[in-house]
């Protein structure tokens, strides 16, 4: 008979997850002994980290993957990275040890006193197995939960005498074995009528959400769109953790503003908006207006029933977004619309004193191999970044959809160990850096070379942005002065640099990217938001 141990490291091993993620405690320490030889397991030094790496590693692989935290205070520690997760629709399967089951009820030191609620309402499912013989059912459970669509995080209390327990062979087999699929694309009908409204209308528009990527979807959007000559906008930023169109395609318009009155303004004119991927739409700030231009109509195909239903207007479809995308190219015609003006050329504006981070951005652009990724979390730089780099191939921007801030540098090592042969670069504010810095340490204890880029501007500029729409005069605590990246993370063991202007940025992002070992370059930026 194997150990429970032994049965639920051949799950994972099915399911690819031999990369684990995780802070151990003493309460996980049994499920971490005799460790086999063929799984990674990469310590993050503060569970914020630890799930944002496999925030980045599921996403990167498209594996399940397997974030392991110390009971309460750990899943604690780790539950704003949760809530980003979740957002991004990464299938995390977050495990926390707990108590020796003799010692539950009387709540001994450490006891995760109501493990199930606790991660509630961010993950899809939470659980304590019953008895330790049905921990391996319940890991292959939440497995099948978080890879389903929508895709998401759920989380597996483990009690730590359970792992040295025989498990039920006969059953632990079968939860090994089984496989769950769940990609279901639009019927027959719904892509006909949809088709059909493309083929008649007169000005519509293609708004490319974060799910077309994450779904395999980026060819048929490229197809559909080329085929019908659709104008294609991205989805609002804020909750674009992907992209779902190459950007430098001659059809691509920009990104929408996230505000309800911007958004509406921006489509005027339009009859019809497929929304593909999306939520509709990651809205922020409030800038009230009509949800929709005069005379338009909206469709949304996405994967999620919630997002479906939440929408405040328009028709929603739920279905795989690939498989839909693939059917309705298959059913539209050439259309002989003329073609949208594509965006003009991004320009660096006037070199300054620091430099813009307009003009840091666009050197970025001019020294970034074509298979790079991106990971970007420098809040008033995403536009900027976006534009200037204008990212055209799948799988090659990760953003977080959630919005709480440290995703990025945690983030970016996980995509960098989940995609080896590709050079990850994470742009980053400085204010950011400290919510996941303790992640320089992973990067440098396991070579991960992510180039970290610091645009250093000594301030929270995007709160300056923010208080300026929010009419909000003298707030506290808007600065940054003196906050330190480069010496921080070179006490991490990251090699940092300084760069002072366009000339030598250029020269330190070349060198750090072509290093193979992980970089730190930061840049002095003027202040204020960079829109372009
Ligand atoms: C966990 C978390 N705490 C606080 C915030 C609020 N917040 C949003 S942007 C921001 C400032 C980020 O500063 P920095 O990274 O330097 O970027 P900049 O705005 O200067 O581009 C803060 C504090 C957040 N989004 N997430």
């Amino acid at each position: 008979m194997p150990t429970v141990r032994e049965a639920a490291f051949d799950l994972f091993r099915r399911h690819g997850m031999t990369t684990i993620f995780g802070n151990p405690g003493s309460t996980e320490l049994p499920m971490l002994a005799e460790f086999p030889s063929d799984f990674r397991y990469v310590l993050g030094l503060q569970e914020a980290v630890v799930v944002g790496m496999a925030d980045g590693y599921a996403q990167a692989s498209g594996l399940p993957t397997h974030a392991n935290l110390h009971t309460a205070p750990g899943l604690g520690n780790g539950i704003g990275a949760i809530f980003n997760a979740q957002a991004n629709k990464s299938p995390l399967l977050i495990t926390a040890g707990q108590q020796v089951r003799a010692q539950i009820t009387m709540q001994a030191n450490l006891t995760n006193r109501d493990a199930i609620r606790m991660p509630h309402p961010l993950v899809k499912w939470s659980y304590e197995p019953p008895r330790a013989q049905d921990t391996v059912a319940a890991l292959a459970r939440g497995i099948h939960m978080a890879s389903l669509p929508p895709r998401g995080p759920v989380m597996v209390s483990l009690p730590m005498d359970d792992w040295t327990e025989e498990a039920d062979a006969d059953e632990a087999k079968h939860s090994q074995e089984r496989t769950v699929a769940g990609a279901a694309a639009a019927g027959p009908e719904a892509v006909s009528r949809v088709a059909e409204k493309l083929q008649a209308a007169n000005n519509p528009v293609l708004v490319a959400g974060p799910d077309i990527d994450a779904s395999g979807g980026w060819d048929a959007a490229v197809a559909l769109a080329e085929r019908q000559k659709l104008p294609v906008f991205a989805s609002p930023a804020p909750g674009g953790g992907r992209l779902g169109f190459p950007e430098g395609h001659p059809l691509f318009q920009g990104v929408l503003p996230p505000a309800i009155g911007p958004l509406a303004e921006t489509l005027k004119g339009r009859d019809l908006i497929l929304v593909v991927g999306s939520s509709v739409f990651p809205y922020y700030p409030y800038i009230p207006g009509p949800l929709l231009p005069e005379g338009a109509e909206l469709i949304a195909i996405t994967n999620d029933p919630d997002e479906a239903a939440r929408a405040p207007m328009g028709e929603g479809i739920v279905a795989d977004v690939r498989l839909t995308l693939e059917a309705l190219v298959e059913a539209v015609g050439e259309a002989n619309r003329a073609e949208p003006q594509p965006l003009p050329d991004p320009v660096p504006g006037d070199e300054t004193d620091p430099i813009t981070p307009t003009m840091a951005n666009h050197t970025l652009g001019q020294v970034l191999p074509d298979d790079a990724i991106i990971v970007l979390e420098s809040p008033s730089s995403t536009l900027s970044v976006r534009n200037q780099l204008r990212i055209s191939r799948p799988g090659s921007y990760y953003f977080g959809a959630g919005g709480g801030l440290g995703f990025g540098l945690s983030a970016a090592i996980g995509v960098q160990l989940a995609q080896p042969d590709r050079p990850v670069v994470c742009v980053l504010g400085e204010g950011s850096v400290q919510y996941a810095v303790t992640g320089f340490w992973t990067a440098a204890a396991y070579d991960v070379p992510v180039t970290f880029l610091v645009l250093r501007n000594s301030e929270y500029a995007i709160l300056k942005w923010f208080a300026e729409i929010e009419e909000v005069k003298g707030a506290p605590g808007l600065d940054l002065p003196e906050l330190e990246s480069a010496e921080v993370a070179r006490a991490y063991g990251v090699n940092s640099a300084r760069a002072s202007g366009r000339d030598e940025l250029e020269a330190e992002l070349k060198r750090a990217i072509g290093s193979g070992k992980p970089e730190l370059v930061e840049v002095p930026v003027a202040p204020g938001m960079a829109l372009f």
